[in-house]
């Protein structure tokens, strides 16, 4: 299916108006359940929750354990979820969107199981600075695998306040937006249906609530940028990595368990394998 040149207009006018649109029905049944089929099959892949593994990232769960919520990135070990990010009618809408041809930044799916907590309130484009790009060419997209909502801990958008950076708060000006300086009074949790979009400027203060809900939450969110300058993607998850391995990301609960390993494992009276 392709979107109407007359729907697209009156996106764009609210993506620019609220900072962000939805898009309903842009992916149909058939393709989210090849989507939601092949979600299944990474989350089973083994190694997934190594505290090694460089791509999968973890939240709080409903015990205040450590759960996988993440996978970023994704799209090289999938080629469907490759698919569904330069799905040619989402790109249509980017680009209108953005005004131009518009690259893919990065994409990462996160699922959000039963019980799992949300995200504190922030704007993607604090992450963004180092690239030197202009926030008003950068914009993130969630595709909606599932019905959500706020029980669920769909994304929440604080709207028209995508103008400016924020700030965080007094102590920590470099980290995420101080909640005090957005202008709290409306918020939104757009009510979703599976493969409804959600496309977002990199500027709009956005957060979720944990997943009340019975069932997973779960969205392919790849972001976008306008520029005519190939090799973004490959720019982007260069320094990603790098910078995880210096701050140490999942590295950290790896060694936490280091020295109960080496007591419990690597003692001479631990028998591993039983002689015949
Ligand atoms: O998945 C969510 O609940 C929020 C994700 C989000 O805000 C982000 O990754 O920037």
């Amino acid at each position: 299916m392709s979107y109407l040149n007359k729907d697209l207009a009156l996106s764009k006018q609210e993506y620019w108006q609220k900072g962000y649109t939805v898009l309903p029905g842009l992916f149909d049944a058939k393709q989210i359940e090849y989507m939601r089929q092949e979600c299944g099959r990474l989350w089973r892949l083994p190694s997934l929750g190594d505290d090694l593994n460089l791509r999968t990232e973890f939240r709080r769960g409903p015990d205040n354990d450590y759960v996988l919520d993440r996978l970023d990135p994704v799209i090289d070990m999938s080629s469907i979820l490759a698919g569904a990010a330069m799905y040619s009618p989402l790109l249509e809408a980017v680009d209108t969107l953005l005004g131009g041809e518009s690259e893919l930044l990065k994409c990462k799916l996160i699922r959000k199981d039963p019980g799992t907590k949300g995200y504190a309130v922030h704007q993607d484009f604090l992450y963004w600075k180092w690239l030197d790009i202009k926030p008003d060419q950068l914009c993130s997209v969630a595709i909606n695998l599932f019905d959500s909502g706020e029980n669920s801990g769909g994304i929440a958008f604080y709207p028209a306040q995508h103008q400016a950076l924020i700030p965080g708060p007094a102590g920590n000006e470099t980290g995420d937006c101080d909640i005090a300086r957005i202008d709290t009074s409306v918020t939104e949790v757009p009510l979703l249906a599976a493969g409804d979009v959600i496309i977002f400027h990199s500027l709009t203060p956005h957060f979720s609530g944990p997943n009340l809900s019975d069932r997973s939450r779960t969205i392919l969110l790849p972001s976008y940028c306008l520029t005519d300058k190939p090799g973004l993607y490959e720019k982007y998850y260069t320094r990603e990595i790098i910078r995880r391995c210096e701050d140490m990301i999942g590295f950290e609960r790896y060694l936490a368990q280091l020295s109960g390993f080496q007591r419990a494992l690597l003692s001479r009276e631990t028998v591993l394998i039983q002689s015949e």
